[in-house]
């Protein structure tokens, strides 16, 4: 091979990495989008002629040729977290004042302030400079390989410029559809009578979730980086704006409207600045996100649950819009709750075309003195569900029937119970409802339960309204003939099914928990159990007093556990559940060293003996600090053991016990 070539080939290469970063990095595009083809054609005869001298990471590589039959999960080296909300100035405020006083800091807290984009949280890992794979954000813990479809997103390098990145570096940002780039897809998709998307978010998740790269590669999706995952091999800077000029530095696109804040005030006045700017951004955003900006005090900040203490998302008002109510529905949750709905006149409001409403309780309704027939102003917030929020006054023009609770359940006749102090109405069929079983198996089937791909909601109401299903374990039993002979099923979609369900077979601990639908046990408490109790058998048969030292966990969640696990209905189907062949997958304890900085969230450790340079109190604050529990006794429950000189008997227990024991500088090290 002539050295010619190759040095031919590497620099059109470089030409063109350097003219997309120029054009999606720095928006400054340097030479004419022809000039910029030719290049590209140049670079592809070149490579046709040597097809030897072709690697992954070259700009003509971005399309991969073979669609995927489902996605890969990909684990998370260093979970993605989530962002807590502020919806005004006050509740602003007392996060800043939260912060403060954790630092002890009576100065104004130097922030980034940082546009919230509409779209998905992605993950992508470069290893020596080369895109090696991209999940999405998924649970936080696992997400799914996108690999495929990130890499045909121009505006993603599949190598890093220049020389100065890490060895290992994840980053983390939003994929995001651009507004005139939706637009255009949905003219296009009404041409060709394809369904059009509700909102650019939609587009966006709807373009990544696609299997087929070729398809992905024509939507108009871009990328902007806001943080960094897992780090090795080099260094970055010790504040989050410059970490994000960096990763703008090696090619990486960074929104241009990140700025820096001090206080509460600034991060007002930049708000307030962006909110009257936002219909002329190129992109979807739903509110601000502020980063305390030195990276230190993030550290000492820590997080709670699955949420960073230094971040926090600003979101925009609900978009609310006028409509009438053309009747009022009751429907039966999983739960038996009775919830009334009322119907709307549609409306488009916050991106989609809304024609229901919840109305939540009898309480509310009663309060808002809501009536068929009246003129009301229903809101919508992001993905929450729209709600009525008052009728418009004066609006009713003749008198209307008040609204009354049903006494009987809408589905199986069975009375309607109000208890005294609760708000809710509930339908007491329980099991013998088929809208509860229904629910109760949708909620199963849903995406951040098992996951269960083609089991849309409507199909699972056929199954159970045809009795072909009780519970969510006879799922497992359904055959291809019986599926297939459902309405709008085929004998395709029916495989595809019988597949997903077999795919779903091995859930994590917590997503099988949550997948049980235990009232009020979100995905978060779901979580919180898991770790706590390893397997569902602890789970299972653990005590009020157990349940209610778990965090998040109190008396009332700890006695709807308590209450599920003594039905013995419930107990019968988590048995079919399992001899169907479901296998729960042991929760992974990662090694100490794998762990990210936040190791010792929500871990109980016990200090032991004399530390060297540390009082046991200071040890201890400082670990309280980083979110630990810190507790007097070893048990079982012990995560860590922090030992000092002449630790004594806890050493030995915890040894005996299998409890890992650290000693003060892994400590401090792992607080860095
Ligand atoms: O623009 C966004 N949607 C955005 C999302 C952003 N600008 N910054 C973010 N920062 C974080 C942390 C602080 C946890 C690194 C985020 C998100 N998280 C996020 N997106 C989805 C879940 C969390």
């Amino acid at each position: 091979m002539p050295i010619s070539v190759i040095k031919q080939i590497e620099a059109l290469r470089e030409k063109l990495r350097y003219h997309s970063y120029q054009y999606y990095v720095l928006d400054d595009p340097d030479i004419p989008d022809a000039e910029y083809d030719r290049l590209y054609k140049q670079l592809l005869a070149v490579e046709e002629k040597h097809p030897d001298l072709i690697t992954t990471d070259s700009p003509t590589q971005r399309v991969g040729s073979k669609p995927l039959s489902a996605f890969e999960q990909i684990e998370h080296k260093m979970p993605m977290l989530s962002l807590d909300n502020v919806f005004n100035e006050e509740e602003l405020q007392a996060f800043n004042q939260r912060i403060q006083d954790r630092l002890k800091i009576n100065d104004e807290i130097g922030y980034t302030a940082e546009p919230k984009l509409d779209g998905l949280a992605i993950s992508i890992r470069y290893e020596n400079g080369e895109l090696i794979y991209a999940a999405t954000r998924g649970d936080g813990s696992t997400g799914e390989n996108v690999t495929q479809n990130i890499r045909t997103m121009q505006s993603v390098p599949l190598r890093l410029l220049g020389n100065n990145y890490p060895q290992v570096l994840e980053v983390r940002g939003e994929v995001f559809m651009p507004k005139t780039g939706f637009d255009a897809l949905n003219v296009k998709a009404k041409k060709n009578g394809d369904k059009e998307f509700a909102n650019p978010r939609n587009a966006a998740a709807g373009s990544l979730r696609q299997l087929d790269p070729t398809v992905t590669a024509t939507r108009p999706l871009s990328l902007y980086c806001y943080s960094i995952g897992v780090v090795e091999g080099g260094n970055v800077a010790d504040t989050h704006y410059e970490i994000l000029q960096q990763l703008k530095s090696f090619g990486l696109p960074v929104c241009t409207e990140i700025k820096k804040v001090n206080g509460v005030k600034a991060c007002l006045a930049y708000f307030s600045d962006l909110s009257k700017r936002r219909d002329q951004l190129a992109y979807d955003i739903d509110g601000i996100v502020y980063k305390v900006n030195d990276i230190s005090l993030q550290k000492r900040l820590g997080f709670v649950a699955r949420a960073p203490r230094w971040a926090i998302a600003h979101k925009f008002p609900a978009q609310e819009e006028l409509t009438t109510i053309i009747d009022v529905d009751f429907q039966v949750g999983r739960t038996g709750a009775i919830t009334p709905v009322a119907r709307l006149d549609p409306v488009f409001v916050g991106g989609v075309t809304v024609s229901n409403a919840t109305l939540h309780n009898m309480d509310e309704v009663r309060r808002k003195d809501v009536r068929i027939g009246d003129q009301v102003i229903v809101r919508r917030a992001g993905d929450v569900i729209p709600e009525v929020v008052r009728v418009v006054p004066g609006s009713r023009k003749k008198p209307l029937a008040e609204i009354k609770m049903l006494t009987q359940c809408p589905v199986c006749q069975a009375t309607v119970e109000q208890i005294e102090g609760e708000a809710v109405a509930r339908c007491t069929g329980g099991l013998f409802c088929s809208a509860q079983r229904a629910e109760a198996i949708k909620h199963f089937a849903s995406r951040k339960a098992m996951d269960i791909d083609g089991l849309g909601d409507k199909i699972v109401e056929q199954l159970v309204e045809e009795n072909k299903i009780e519970t969510a374990a006879d799922l497992y039993q359904l055959s291809i003939e019986v599926l297939a002979s459902l309405e709008r099923m085929g004998e395709k979609s029916a495989t595809n099914l019988i597949a997903a369900l077999n795919k779903s077979k091995q859930p994590g601990l917590s997503r099988f928990i949550y997948a049980l639908g235990i009232r009020e046990v979100g995905e978060a408490t779901a979580m919180n159990l898991a770790n706590e109790f390893k397997t569902l058998a602890d789970v299972q048969h653990a005590e009020f007093d157990d349940l209610i030292e778990v965090s998040d966990i109190g008396p009332i969640v700890a006695k709807h556990i308590v209450n599920f696990f003594q039905q013995q209905h419930n107990l019968d189907v988590i048995e079919q559940l399992l001899s169907a062949g479901i296998k729960i997958q042991p929760v992974k304890q990662k090694s100490f060293d794998e762990q990210s900085s936040s190791v010792f969230v929500g871990k109980t450790i016990v200090i032991t003996g004399t530390l060297p340079s540390l009082s046991r109190g200071e040890a201890k604050e400082m670990l309280l600090e980083a979110g630990a529990k810190v507790t007097g006794s070893v048990s079982a429950k012990t995560d860590f053991l922090l030992a000092g000189d002449k630790a004594g008997s806890k050493l030995s227990k915890a040894e005996k016990l299998g409890v890992k024991v650290i000693n003060e500088v892994e400590m401090l090290l792992h607080l860095k």
